[in-house]
């Protein structure tokens, strides 16, 4: 199974060496600061991609939807060799939503490089990412990544991330955190910013002098902590994670200690290591390795594995909370049935019981209505991914507009505020002070670099609900925006409402070029003519305030009317297509989105016209 290359024949069987030849190091940043591309630069420095080896871009990022969407979604790890040193490299996402993801892997590394952009410098997750390493207690190694690119503001930057470090409490041991310039699509790295780099030993050079080893008992007890849950469809359930003392032998038997303190023990079937994008058969695995391991099927993140006369659990993973709140239930509309494989409430509960039990940011709750799932999670992405995921699976459902979870602090009720940057060419700075300002942002800072202005703001959540439709169109596509949960602060006022209403269908048919046509002036439409639509569907945006019922599949005899793209004489505008996020942000609370392998469609709660209000 070994598929090393040569340096890595020469080696040390990963057996025999101790903590001192061993560091575990996560890569943490802001989303796209270069986390994925800094791992390939890495396994190709130290030889794990074979010379003449076709790779894909950001190989870390191995699942479907991070391909089709180029973003880290889950933590992943992969080990590699430099001079006789073995390091273990964990990618973590940097988008907001999947901030628990940097949070579950923190606890097994004694390191992070932590990557920021040299033109973009300090961003929210930037912020995100380091309270939780100096929460840990580590000491991040600066990589001030992207050099190569010709504005690149280093210094300033390296300024910007101590103030950050000062701000959030560090030690003195952790601002004097080493610095190193980097450009990980090239594949340098230098101890100067004005001196580009050959390679990456520079890096890999000061990971291994700053980062200190793990700290290893290998002699006591077994503990093990499950930090991932991964499915082989020959070898079941597979538990990643670092061993914190003692050892692990195949074949042995252990126990596993749940989240209740209850305890079942099993066998261990098999043992992995990696090796670049490989996975390693081991015999044993000792204190400080991070590991596969297969034999137990029902495991939840956060669970010990023990030796088998030993019980020691290690404290559970602490993440932050959810922030957004959606309820899941089985799909209703006159349309139900006939597009997924997986429909019944019991099949959608079994399958989010079994996300909460890998996924350590998603919690479900069954409520007094045994058909309906409320599905928590840290924002729309996170749960728009996690619908993707299961109607590729096969599953239909339907949910409800997400709700803003709330927390009591000191006896009042509090919200989620977020730490909002958008940059946006200079002209439309204007429209976008105006639009946060009037959903309760406060503005923190301005600055305009090459016609270019970056606005940060502070948001509660609730304010921001719908927002990213509005500033894509405000921005016309030119903008950027971050956002990532800061705190919580006590309400100050009402959601905002969406501005626009529904176009609601009043007949179940096909919907007629004829009547797009007609209504096309009032409404954005979001279907196509020809599509197969139901009484009740949402079928587009009302250009007003206030729902509008529309008959769409009234026909007429068709003269120059054509669909668009057909013909010079195009007089059909094309529709604008239902997206998960979009949906997601614009649903309101009489409504549901219907999602099924094949559609995605808006309706309203009730159907029938006269039974709805207004
Ligand atoms: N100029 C320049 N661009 C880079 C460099 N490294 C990465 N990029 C580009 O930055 C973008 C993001 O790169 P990724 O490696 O996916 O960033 P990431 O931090 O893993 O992103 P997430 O995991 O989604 O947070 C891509 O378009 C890369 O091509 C670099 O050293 N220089
Ligand atoms: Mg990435």
């Amino acid at each position: 199974m070994h598929r090393g290359t040569a340096s890595l024949a020469d080696s040390v069987p990963i057996e025999n060496q101790n903590s001192e030849s061993r560091r575990n190091v996560a890569i943490i940043a802001h989303v796209d600061h270069g986390k994925t591309t800094l791992v390939d630069g890495l396994l190709r420095q130290t030889g794990l991609f074979r010379s003449g080896q076709e790779i894909a871009e950001r190989v870390m990022d191995s699942g479907d939807l991070e391909r089709e969407r180029g973003i880290t979604i889950l933590s992943k790890s992969t080990q590699i060799e430099y001079e006789g040193t073995h390091i273990s490299l964990v990618d973590t996402p940097g988008h907001a939503d999947f901030g628990g993801e940097v949070e579950r892997v923190l606890g097994m590394v004694d390191g992070v490089l932590l990557l920021v952009d040299a033109v973009e410098g300090v961003m929210p997750q930037t912020r995100f990412v380091v309270a939780k390493a100096l929460e840990h207690g580590l000491r991040p190694i600066l990589v001030i990544n992207k050099i190569d690119r010709p504005e690149q503001r280093a210094n300033e930057v390296l300024d910007e991330v101590f103030d950050l470090l000062v701000e959030l409490g560090a030690s003195d041991h952790q601002l004097d955190f080493p610095v190193v310039y980097a450009s990980g699509a090239n594949g340098y790295a230098s101890l100067e910013a004005t001196t580009p780099g050959e390679d990456l030993r520079p890096l890999l050079k000061t990971l291994i002098r700053e980062t200190p080893p793990p700290p290893c008992d290998p002699d006591g007890p077994l503990q093990f902590q499950a930090v991932t849950l991964g499915w082989d469809t020959f070898l079941g359930r597979l538990v990643i994670g670092r061993v914190e003392r003692g050892n692990l032998t195949r074949g042995e038997v252990v126990t596993r200690v749940t989240r209740t303190g209850k305890s079942e023990p099993f066998r261990i079937t098999k043992l992995f290591g990696t090796e670049g994008l490989s996975r390693i058969e081991r015999e044993s695995a000792r204190a400080g390795e991070i590991v596969i391991l297969a034999g137990i099927d029902s495991i939840e993140v956060g669970d010990t594995i023990c030796a088998k006369d030993f019980l020691d659990p290690l404290p559970r993973i602490e993440i932050d909370p959810p922030t957004i709140r959606i309820a899941f239930s089985a799909n209703s509309s006159p349309f139900a049935g006939k597009e997924g494989q997986f429909l019944t409430s019991r099949q959608i509960g079994d399958r989010l019981d079994r996300e909460a039990l890998s996924n350590v940011s998603i919690q479900i709750e069954h409520t007094a209505n045994l058909d309906q799932f409320q599905v928590a999670a840290r924002g729309e992405l996170q749960l728009a991914i996690l619908m993707e995921t299961m109607r590729r699976e096969g599953y239909e459902f339907s949910v409800s507009r997400p709700e803003i979870i709330e927390r009591e602090i000191d006896g009042k009720i509090c919200e989620p505020v977020e730490d909002v940057v958008a940059e946006v060419p200079e002209t439309l700075s204007g429209v976008v002070l105006d639009k946060l300002s009037g959903r309760r942002g406060v503005l923190k800072s301005m600055n305009t670099r090459d016609s270019r202005t970056q606005l940060t703001f502070v948001v509660p959540s609730r304010g921001l609900f719908g927002y990213r439709g509005v500033f894509l169109s405000d921005t016309r596509g030119e903008g950027l925006l971050y956002r990532t949960v800061r705190g919580y602060e006590p309400i100050s006022a009402p959601p905002p409402r969406r501005q626009l209403g529904a176009l609601v269908a009043t007949d179940t048919g096909q919907a007629t070029p004829y009547a797009i046509f007609n209504i096309q002036e009032r409404a954005t439409l979001f279907v196509p003519p020809g599509e197969n639509i139901y009484k009740g569907q949402i079928v587009g945006e009302n250009s007003r305030v206030g729902d509008m019922n529309v008959n769409l599949i009234k026909a007429k005899k068709l003269t120059n009317i054509r669909a668009a793209g057909k013909d010079d004489n195009t007089l059909i505008t094309p529709h604008r297509s239902v997206t998960l996020e979009r949906a997601l942000e614009w649903l309101e609370d009489d409504e549901l989105l219907e999602v099924t392998p094949k559609s995605i469609r808006l309706r309203k709660k009730i159907i029938n016209s006269d039974r709805r209000k207004g």
